[in-house]
């Protein structure tokens, strides 16, 4: 008897977990129909894509439970995919159908005004007293059930809070009787979110049933749109890890990708390989200082990948698992998510690398060289599809899109404007005489990608890549330089404008950021969603506090409230 979480094989329920944990909630999870009938409360966390959703549930022999749990009126709470699957059905699989508890359908976000997915922090306006101030969630999604009181009234009569994306109003949260579901995760959305979990877990079933069954009176549809769209810029707090020279894990942070110490030329040292690994910090230590001073989003990079060890026994998933039992916002993993091979011989694809970084409670993979392998495969075939065997494609399709960041390492190449005619001309860059930096001035160039932690240039150019990964199943675009890494020059606004021109999917700035200004720079020359840094927050030149008070002070919208 009690709590239950339902987990149907897929998606980050350990978030979720974490958080009850925090909270010092007990709970069991749900393993067999048999169960629905001991649980008192149920949440059920989904991640990922409604067809897997739902053909999980209907494989595990859970949907018929569920429905009869729903309708037993104990309490429920749907997260994300767990709220959806109380719609009719989704545009996102035409062929399968949810519970058809809520009267209507999920629909995709109008992409022509805007990025989809709609991913970051947004405000869930209560519909039944509007004059509560908004609280702030984390949303990722790019499927949405429109709010439309006139043309879906029972619909609306569900509605408990609304959002804005762009000019779509769209339900963030349903409650009626003791069904409650939120599109946002709350799992992941700082303190503002484990207080709403805390919150339903302590209201007795007879008082949250009675405080929500009261007619609800619906605000007029639309008043004034672009007023009330409160997505923010997110500031990410990103932590390059490596093992150092003794094999222990630490936090290193490189200058143009060389994490090594420099060594004085005529040392007796080995002057070609470098000095020592620079160690910034622990992993988990650092993940839960960046957390507690408001970073939006923490990002863990594996950045050599520890190719030899088997999966099961990959020190990054320790400090995944580690790291995700301190931070309730959105934790991204990224390096060697790629097919492998166990030193046994066991072959490992990538769908189950990732897999095992989403149970130890990441919410994102992050994908580098390989996915510049697969753009350059689509690049080849001449189609404007894939075959939905890359890592990208496979990942996207259990988990959805928006758990999938493709992670790019461009480089500069120079050339003579006048005299070039080679590969991506339309795409050469020209230093304005007027540059900040003297060293681009009167210069010409492209980005090429670069796989293996920037060790090898291809020649497949920065936007064919962010093209061809969002065709085939990007929901994010990290654009790190190895040019302006570490160098606290600001980042690469040439760049991330030509990224950003090349696709809908939100993109993450990287590298190059030293001093506070570099933010607010960056959201206002090229309109990226988000900024990443490393250095500037490890060696404490800057705090994450410090970058958003100046942001607000530049009118640019971010999320402020910390624990
Ligand atoms: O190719 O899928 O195994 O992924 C490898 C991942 O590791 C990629 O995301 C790649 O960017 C990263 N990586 C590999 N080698 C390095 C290195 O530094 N030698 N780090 C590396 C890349 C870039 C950012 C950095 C920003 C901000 N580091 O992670 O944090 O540049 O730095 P700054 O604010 O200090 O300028 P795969």
């Amino acid at each position: 008897m009690g709590l239950y979480l339902l987990d149907y094989g897929a998606g980050n329920v350990q978030s979720l977990a974490n958080s009850l944990s925090k909270l010092g909630h007990s709970f069991e999870w749900i393993s067999s129909p048999a169960d629905f009938h001991k649980a008192t409360s149920l949440i059920f966390p989904g991640v990922g894509a409604f067809e897997t959703a739902v053909e999980n549930l209907t494989k595990k022999g859970l949907l018929e439970p569920l429905r009869e749990y729903l309708q037993s009126g104990k309490p429920y709470f749907g997260i994300c995919i767990g709220m959806q699957v109380l719609f009719q059905s989704s545009a996102e699989s035409p062929n399968f159908y949810g519970l058809g508890i809520v009267p209507t359908t999920i629909d995709r976000f109008d992409d022509s005004d805007k990025t989809v997915p709609h991913m970051g922090w947004n405000s869930a306006d209560l519909v039944q007293t509007p004059d509560v101030g908004p609280a702030f969630y984390y949303f990722v999604h790019s499927y949405c059930a429109k709010y439309s009181p006139t043309d879906r009234p029972e619909a609306a009569s569900w509605t408990y809070t609304t959002t804005q994306y762009g000019g779509e109003i769209f339900i963030s949260s349903v409650r009626k009787g003791n069904v409650f579901g939120t599109q946002f995760h709350p799992e992941k959305s700082g303190a503002a979110g484990l207080a709403l979990i805390d919150n339903w877990l302590r209201t007795p079933e007879a008082e949250r049933s009675a405080g929500i069954s009261k007619p609800v009176s619906l605000p007029p549809p639309t008043v004034s749109l672009k007023s009330r769209d409160n997505l923010s810029k997110r500031i990410i707090a990103c932590m390059d890890v490596r093992s150092d020279d003794n094999g222990n894990l630490i936090v290193t942070k490189g200058d143009q990708y060389d994490v090594r110490e420099k060594v004085p030329s005529g040392s007796s040292m080995q002057v070609k390989t470098g000095g020592a690994v620079r160690n910034l910090g622990k992993p988990v230590t650092l993940a839960s200082k960046y957390y507690a001073a408001g970073a939006d989003e923490i990002c863990l990079l594996n950045i050599t990948s520890f190719r030899h060890s088997p999966l099961q026994d990959q020190p990054m998933l320790a400090v995944v698992r580690a790291a995700a039992k301190y931070v309730f916002v959105p934790l991204t993993i990224g390096g060697g998510i790629k097919d492998t091979v166990d030193p046994d011989g066991t072959k490992r694809s990538a769908l189950e690398v990732a897999s095992e970084y989403f149970r130890a409670g990441a919410d994102k993979v992050s994908i580098g060289s390989d996915a510049v392998y697969a753009a350059e495969k689509l690049l080849a075939s001449g189609q404007n599809h894939g075959d939905g065997t890359s890592s990208i494609a496979t990942i996207a399709h259990a988990y959805g899109r928006q758990a999938v960041v493709v992670s790019i390492d461009p480089r500069r190449v120079y050339v003579d404007a006048v005299t070039y005619n080679g590969p991506h001309k339309d795409e050469l860059v020209h230093g304005s005489p007027e540059s900040i930096l003297e060293s681009d001035r009167g210069k010409s160039w492209w980005y090429a990608c670069t796989v293996s932690g920037g060790r090898e240039t291809r020649s497949i150019s920065v936007c064919q890549l962010a093209r061809a990964v969002e065709v085939l199943g990007a929901g994010e675009i990290l654009v790190n330089s190895i040019d302006r890494d570490g160098t606290g020059l600001g980042f690469d606004s040439d760049l991330l404008r030509l990224v950003k021109g090349s696709v809908k999917v939100p993109v993450v700035a990287s590298s190059g950021a030293g001093k506070k200004e570099h933010f607010s720079e960056v959201f206002e020359q090229t309109g990226v969603e988000a900024a990443l840094a490393a250095g500037i927050f490890h060696r404490g030149e800057v705090d994450i506090g410090e970058v958003k008070e100046h942001l607000t002070h530049n009118n640019i919208k971010v999320r402020t409230y910390v624990a």
